[in-house]
């Protein structure tokens, strides 16, 4: 019998997501064969490879004979659970792997995993890549957004691969090499933040439409509809209008009224502000997301809260704000501070992603970074494409917001922002996104802050000595002798 032909790459780890990129792959002409530690998901997959179009793959049974299965140099893609399981998968089938043979972790790892498997593959003779994957199940097996990191030659050996396996838009595959080391992790992880902070802001401007504008959930769906046509156009304002419109098939209403308020959360958005504050990045729009995940967690807490404010005599201010509202005006006032806020909310994720790139010496590319999410992933908007030329136009700019055109769009843009936020405020809906926005705009742009106060106050108790904006030096006062000294 004739030996059968070796497929171009390898695929271990067939939950959906794994089953989906691996239909992919196969779909775009790449002979590919998959494996997974419980053998019924490898039929599974075989079974969709059949009945989604006779698709080039093969099914393994045993790490040997998948990884035999596959030409040399050899790349097979691991989607496991991030964590021990990648170690437990990358130590099964790298006993049967070559020198110059390459693995590819595609889960949501921690970058520093990534670096040091990089070392021990590379003990090995093995290549190793980590590669962010984002899009969720649909982008998998659609074209996802693609953040391979790692080693530069194995990038090279699957280049033609995820380039066409990847989305496409109109300049190009949503992929790039990212840089050595864990930066595509990374960059996926910030991805992810950023991905928090536009949620939340969503979220914000939902709620305030709806208890301070009154929108109903068939306007909403209408007014999210309609700002998909404009600057907000992107993935996650479109299926908000489609969320609106779901009627709820166990009684009244839409069904979004009868979801429980706690959101849930995987952890990269945790290490998103974690990096941040250990790189002194400030990034409190995505800070704010992750700290509003925190508390909806505490449903129990908050009903007992509010019942005790309840009978402290706090009233809901609601009724009088909404009273003098003019409708038509706040929905405008909402989607240009929810613009507004995006771009502050991008500006400390990119600059997150500059410090590390700095740190590590990644030489990211954050107007390629931009590029490659413009299509495939979760955050994808049309917006990015704006993120990409303004880094064009200045690859050493130090933030989004002082990139003249962004500029000119958060000055058009304050009025609005400051009324949906005061309104928001006086009504006593909380839009820390929103807030922490503005503030991050408002102290950014200021060329003097009352952080002079606090360096005296420092200076006074700690002797932690200042500087002066008039002469060179660090200076220490004796404040308090001086302060008290009787004339
Ligand atoms: P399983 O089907 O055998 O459980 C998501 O959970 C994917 O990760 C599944 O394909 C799962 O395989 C795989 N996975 C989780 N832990 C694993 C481990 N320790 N070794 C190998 N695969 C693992």
């Amino acid at each position: 019998m004739e030996a059968a032909a070796l497929s171009r790459i390898g695929l271990a780890g067939l939950a959906v997501m794994g089953q989906n990129l691996a239909l992919n792959i196969a779909e775009k002409g790449y002979p590919i064969s998959v494996y997974n530690r419980t053998t019924s998901k490898v039929d599974e997959t075989l079974d969709r490879a059949h009945t989604e179009g006779q698709l080039p793959l093969t099914g393994h049974y045993t790490p040997r004979d998948f990884i035999l299965s596959i030409q040399k140099p050899r790349s097979v893609i691991i989607l496991v659970k991030a964590g021990a399981p990648v170690d437990q998968t990358i130590s099964a089938l790298s006993a049967h792997m070559e020198p110059g043979d390459t693995i590819i972790d595609g889960g949501n790892e921690w970058y520093e995993n990534t670096e040091r498997r990089i070392i021990e593959a590379n003990e090995k003779g093995l290549l190793y890549l980590g590669m962010g994957v984002s899009g969720g199940e649909e982008g998998a097996r659609n074209g996802p957004s693609l953040m391979p990191g790692g080693s530069f030659e194995a990038y090279n050996n699957i280049k033609d691969i995820v380039e066409k396996v990847a989305a496409q838009v109109e300049d190009g595959p949503c992929v790039t090499y990212i840089g050595e080391g864990g930066s595509g992790n990374f960059v996926k992880m910030v991805h992810n933040g950023i991905e928090y902070g536009d949620m939340q802001l969503i979220s914000e401007a939902y709620d305030v439409l709806k208890n301070v504008g009154g929108c109903s959930n068939d306007e909403l769906a209408e007014i999210f509809d309609e700002w998909n046509k404009g600057e907000l156009e992107s993935f996650l304002i479109e299926i908000t209008a489609d969320i609106f419109k779901v009627k709820d098939e166990h009684g009244e209403g839409g069904l979004v009224d009868k979801i429980l308020d706690k959101t849930g959360m995987k952890g990269t958005g945790k290490w998103t502000v974690q990096q941040a504050a250990e790189l002194s990045v400030a990034a409190p729009t995505i800070a704010a997301s992750l700290d509003c995940r925190f508390l909806s967690g505490l449903k129990d807490e908050r009903e007992a809260a509010a019942k005790v404010l309840e009978d402290a005599g706090l009233k809901e201010d609601i009724g009088t704000v909404r009273k003098g509202i003019d409708k038509k005006r706040l929905i405008d006032d909402v989607r240009q501070a929810l613009y507004a806020s995006k771009i502050c909310s991008y500006a400390q994720g990119m600059n997150l992603l500059r410090a590390k790139s700095v740190e590590k010496d990644w030489n990211l590319n954050f107007g390629e970074l931009a590029r490659i999410w413009k299509g495939g992933c979760i955050i994808r908007a049309v917006f990015l494409d704006r993120i990409k030329k303004a880094y064009q136009r200045n690859p050493n700019l130090a933030s989004l917001v002082v990139d003249p055109d962004f500029a000119k769009e958060m000055v058009q843009r304050q009025g609005a922002w400051r009324r949906v936020v005061g309104t928001a405020i006086a009504a006593g809906i909380s839009t820390p996104g929103m807030c922490a926005s503005l503030a991050y705009f408002d102290t950014y742009r200021r060329a003097r802050l009352p952080a002079n106060l606090v360096q005296a106050q420092r200076d006074l108790f700690g002797a932690h000595t200042y500087e002066r904006i008039d002469r060179e030096g660090a200076f220490h006062t004796e404040w308090t002798k001086l302060a008290r000294k009787k004339n």
